[in-house]
């Protein structure tokens, strides 16, 4: 099936106007699709919006990592998502596309929504079998089902666990607060992972956060790690452009000392995902989230390139 390229594709936009995907390490793609939300849609348009708040990160080097992206990152586009197709038709177009893309490259993604991140998984076992995650989000997305439906952008967590695309104790959640019956909560903590509630982090920052980060550590070992950023993690005072905004989360700072501190894991891809632009005040969310997708790709490509 041809896909044809819809309004909220962008292809001409790049993240910090880097040129389009050639042989770079880094490869950069967007996608398109909120077709799996619970509340508010609008993920969609995420991409476009994100790459536009990056053009602000313009002066070559990163304040703590010391390196600039130049001729490191490729922005490969938006990836053709069919429109209206069923989700397991647009999450096979999604991790053939991704595939495509890990063969050559150590890739970041632009949600979308939370349901991306399963077909995302599913392209990376294929490279690297099993992973660790690290999963920032207010939601467990461990839900048995979607509100009747046997899959959306709450329970691919789960659905990763099932399909042992991650490792059960090296999956580590970080920022939970929604609400939710115990057996989805405390999912990932059953099957043998760590859960760090918005509680567990309230007043924490800096080296107030390192016992948390030593632990996370500790867990992922040398694994491949995949890092999945829900922009609802942080309050919505930070990030109010989001789909399903949860008060009293993290801040813009923990998240940061979060990056900063596990950069040095054998991180092997990355998505950001569920900001909605359409909620967005000031382009506080898409600000974020090109700056924590800035932050994370500098702390690899600071590994590749000493300075
Ligand atoms: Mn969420």
């Amino acid at each position: 099936m041809a896909i044809g390229q819809f309004a909220y594709a962008s292809n001409g936009n790049r993240f910090l106007a880097v040129g389009a995907l050639d042989s770079e390490p880094f490869a950069l793609s967007g996608v398109p699709f909120d077709g799996a939300v619970t509340n508010r849609p609008g993920a969609r348009f995420a991409p476009q919006e994100i790459r536009r708040a990056s053009l602000m990160l313009c002066d070559g080097l990163h304040p703590y990592f010391g390196v600039g992206l130049e001729g490191l990152l490729g922005d490969a586009g938006d990836m053709r998502l069919p429109n209206a197709s069923p989700l397991a038709e647009v999450r096979d177009a999604i991790s053939q596309q991704a595939d495509a893309l890990m063969a050559n490259h150590h890739c970041v993604f632009l949600g979308g929504d939370h349901s991306v991140t399963l077909p995302l998984l599913r392209a990376l076992h294929a490279q690297h079998g099993p992973v660790a995650l690290i999963h920032f989000d207010a939601h467990c997305d461990t839900w048995t089902d979607h509100f009747g439906e046997p899959s959306g952008h709450g329970t691919w967590t789960y659905e990763a666990l099932q399909e042992g695309l991650v490792v059960p104790e090296s999956t580590i959640q970080i920022g939970l607060r929604s609400s939710g019956d115990r057996a989805a909560r405390e999912y990932v903590r059953d099957q043998g992972g760590l859960i760090y509630t918005a509680r567990d982090l309230r007043g924490k920052d800096g080296a107030g956060l390192q016992e948390i980060v030593l632990a996370i550590q500790q867990r992922v070992g040398g694994r491949p790690c995949y890092l999945t950023l829900d922009i609802d993690c942080l309050d919505p005072a930070f990030a109010p452009g989001t789909g399903t905004p949860e008060p009293a989360g993290m801040s813009s700072s923990q998240v940061m000392t979060f990056l900063e501190e596990l950069a040095p894991l054998n991180f092997v891809g990355m998505d950001c995902v569920e900001v909605a632009p359409a909620y967005d005040h000031a382009e506080l969310t898409s600000t974020a989230a090109a700056t924590f997708v800035w932050t994370y790709l500098c702390g690899q490509a600071a590994k590749r390139k000493p300075q």
